[in-house]
């Protein structure tokens, strides 16, 4: 299976992101909390320059808190990077963001100042609109839990001395980590039809199956645990009514339930990676012209 999604708006927008760079002050880059080396652009580290970075770790609710914790100490230390983690559909958490854009970026957005101009940038379907929806205080940007959903970038004032452009979500031309690819497809970030829904769930459930056995067990009413993942996803389909004529296991339609409540936190708070588990995502081959 090779995983591998980078629509036409994509091309465009990286375009128009990089002819609005000189006016940008400061990134807001959106993670996935649940897998923040994946779920980083390797573009935004080249586009970004000396300019300060602000990595949040979108859908924090999601994730298991201790490893979350663990991303942020680790982000933290890069230069000119401070990293938060976030639930952006809660307007508590997302409070922090407008004052630590105003220390990172000192003489913008203040009374009688220049305005901070701020891009918020990120894979599809991290939550970006949905935290500038949250900033703004109202619906200013469509969301939706699909990727592909902002397809051309747009600025919204939030009339506290911040501009804020909303920017298509971004993937890179080539997905050279495919191990990486997968956790993205079953994060939610990649196009359904750009994947083999089987694959990608037996993948996860496989490392879910190592990390967090009693997660699954206690969702799925699993007195043991198999040993094999095809047995395991094979168990969640017979649990859950996923069968075809003669009691044969759908695998397809179980791939299909565990993805989603995957998603939807339903299995509960799990992280598809830890810092130090893996090198740092190598940089992307550049097949498309400047
Ligand atoms: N649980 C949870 N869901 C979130 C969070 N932030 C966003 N979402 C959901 O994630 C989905 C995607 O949100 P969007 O704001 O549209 O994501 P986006 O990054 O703008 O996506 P594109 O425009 O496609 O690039 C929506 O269903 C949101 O409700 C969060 O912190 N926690
Ligand atoms: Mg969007």
């Amino acid at each position: 299976m090779i995983i591998d999604w980078y629509p036409g708006h994509m091309k465009k927008s990286r375009a128009q992101i990089i002819e609005m760079l000189p006016t940008i002050d400061l990134f807001i880059e959106v993670l996935d909390a649940r897998l923040p080396a994946s779920s980083a652009n390797p573009l935004l580290g080249k586009l970004r320059g000396e300019k300060p970075c602000i990595k949040v770790l979108n859908k924090s609710d999601l994730a298991d808190p201790t490893i979350t914790n663990a991303w942020v100490t680790h982000f933290d230390k890069q230069q000119g990077v401070r990293a938060l983690s976030m639930d952006a559909t809660d307007r508590r958490n997302v409070g922090l963001l407008p004052k630590l854009c105003r220390k990172l970026v000192p003489g913008r957005g203040g009374k009688g100042q220049k305005p901070l101009r701020v891009m918020i940038i990120g894979i599809p379907n991290v939550g970006k609109s949905t935290l500038i929806n949250t900033l703004a205080g109202k619906k200013m940007a469509r969301v939706g839990d699909k990727p592909a959903i902002t397809t051309c970038p747009q600025q919204i004032d939030l009339r506290n001395g911040i501009l804020l452009s909303d920017t298509p979500g971004l993937l890179w031309p080539v997905l050279d980590d495919q191990a990486g690819a997968c956790r993205l497809a079953a994060s939610g970030a990649i196009g359904d039809n750009a994947f083999d829904t089987t694959a990608v769930s037996l993948e996860t459930v496989a490392y879910i199956s190592n990390r967090y056995p009693a997660l699954l067990q206690k969702r799925y009413k699993l007195n043991e645990l198999p040993y094999k993942s095809m047995e395991v996803l094979e168990e969640i389909g017979r649990r859950r009514g996923c069968l075809v004529s003669g009691g044969e296991v759908d695998l397809h339609r179980a791939a299909e339930l565990f993805l989603r409540e995957l998603r939807s936190g339903k299995i509960g708070r799990i992280s598809l990676e830890r810092p130090g588990e893996r090198a740092e995502k190598e940089q992307p081959k550049e097949t498309e012209s400047e």
